[in-house]
């Protein structure tokens, strides 16, 4: 199983949908609440290039966007492959 990281924030709806999706798909994944955390949000928006909406989410440490561009993989048909690869 790849590794996944997400970034959120408190009463993030984009955030829900993102989760819901991974947790559909059976992946485990780090979430990483930047609510209240700064440095974490800095760390955040470095390592996605610069994205300072959440959620930002990376697998096997590639920034893969939000929630409407996870979901975009999933309806291409790519998303299980990509959270199998290790
Ligand atoms: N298209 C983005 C939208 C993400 C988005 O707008 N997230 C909101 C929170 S749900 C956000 O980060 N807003 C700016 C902010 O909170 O500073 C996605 O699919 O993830």
């Amino acid at each position: 199983m790849a590794k996944i990281e997400i970034y959120t924030k408190a009463f993030c709806g984009y955030c829900a949908r993102a989760k819901a999706l991974l947790d559909r798909k059976g992946a485990a994944y780090r979430e990483i609440d930047v609510t209240m955390d700064r440095a974490g949000f800095d760390a955040m928006v470095a390592r996605a290039g610069g994205g300072r909406t959440v959620p930002q989410i990376f697998i096997d440490d590639r920034p893969i966007g939000g929630s409407d561009a996870l979901a975009a993989i999933e309806a291409k048909g790519e998303l299980d492959a990509l959270l199998k690869a290790d």
